[in-house]
């Protein structure tokens, strides 16, 4: 297992929904660390681009103007096995499948508002990272550290 970043963003419904605040908590609990935090609207290009793999499915216009109707929260976490760990705790992409203790599971209805993104590969992670922060995400220590791992 390696040290992994991972992007994960608050979509529009769970910033709107004031989950902000219990969704940070969760990945914080879990023990990942912050390196990197934007709230923003996102243009309708950057959405384009950051959805570009499912720029051939029918619901595509509509997963565009779903994220880009109201601002999200960005953020990088960092973390052996980072990436997994957050899908883990994200749950399936269908609320209705995800499981209970998952976030999607405990506050998610449908799949057109399923309330976190979460990147699904180190390789996304990286391409997701380096399009919504240039790749710049923060380098620093905190002490809990020894203790998760
Ligand atoms: P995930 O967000 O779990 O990585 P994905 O990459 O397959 O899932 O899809 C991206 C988003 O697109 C997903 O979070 C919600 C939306 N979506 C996926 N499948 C959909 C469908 N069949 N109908 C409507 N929206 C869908
Ligand atoms: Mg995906």
């Amino acid at each position: 297992m390696a040290i992994e970043q991972t992007f994960v963003m608050v979509k529009p419904d769970g910033v709107q929904r004031g989950l902000m605040g219990e969704i940070i908590s969760r990945f914080e609990r879990k023990g990942l660390k912050l390196v990197a935090a934007r709230l923003m609207q996102v243009s309708r290009e950057l959405a384009e681009a950051h959805y570009a793999e499912h720029r051939e499915r029918p619901f595509f216009s509509e997963l565009v103007q779903f994220i880009t109707s109201s601002p999200v929260l960005a953020m990088v976490w960092e973390g052996e096995n980072a990436v997994a760990v957050a899908r883990s705790l994200m749950g399936k992409t269908n609320p209705a499948e995800a499981a209970p203790g998952t976030i999607r599971g405990d506050f998610g209805l449908t799949i057109g508002m399923n309330v976190v993104h979460g990147s699904d590969s180190p390789e996304s992670a990286a391409r997701e990272i380096q399009l919504w922060f240039d790749g710049e995400t923060l380098r620093y220590d905190k002490s809990v550290e020894v203790w998760i791992r």
